[in-house]
């Protein structure tokens, strides 16, 4: 008898307990929403410049309403890195004729991207449909 109430008296705590960690839970996930390094806006990638360490993954995030891409400009990054872009491609006419056809390689509104740098050096991107409007960007790698 003494038993039984023991446990129901521990089923009771645990389960503030689990009450007290979902609080917690749902506070650090509003703090992850800061948790990227690019933000992506109407036209423009904030910040254009980011300098990160060599093995680093930068995060970009569409903080914004309208479709955008990642798309590295093909060659100009340091020699022995490789392409990149949202999507997967492999070259940047690639990249080009997949938005074409169907908006591919787009990060929508709230979706995020990212990138590791291995190689030192400067990386010039773009996002397809804003190239126009000014929309670039470069990722800084250092030793
Ligand atoms: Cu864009």
């Amino acid at each position: 008898m003494d038993r039984r109430t023991f446990l129901a008296g521990g089923a009771g705590l645990a389960s503030v307990g689990f009450a007290g960690c979902s609080a917690f839970t749902g506070t650090s996930a509003s703090a992850d929403e800061d948790d990227y390094d690019v933000g992506m806006g109407a036209a423009f990638f904030r910040p254009a410049e980011l300098e990160v360490a060599a093995g680093e993954t930068v995060v970009w995030r569409n903080t914004g309403n309208r479709r955008h891409t990642v798309t590295a400009y093909e060659g100009r990054y340091p020699d022995g890195a490789e392409f990149f872009a949202s999507g997967g491609y492999d070259d940047e006419a690639s990249a080009r004729e997949g938005w074409r056809d169907g908006f591919g390689g787009a990060i929508e509104s709230g979706e995020e991207y990212e990138e590791t740098f291995e190689v030192p050096g400067t990386y010039h991107y773009f996002c397809i449909p804003h190239e126009p409007s000014g929309m670039v960007g470069q990722v800084v790698v250092t030793e």
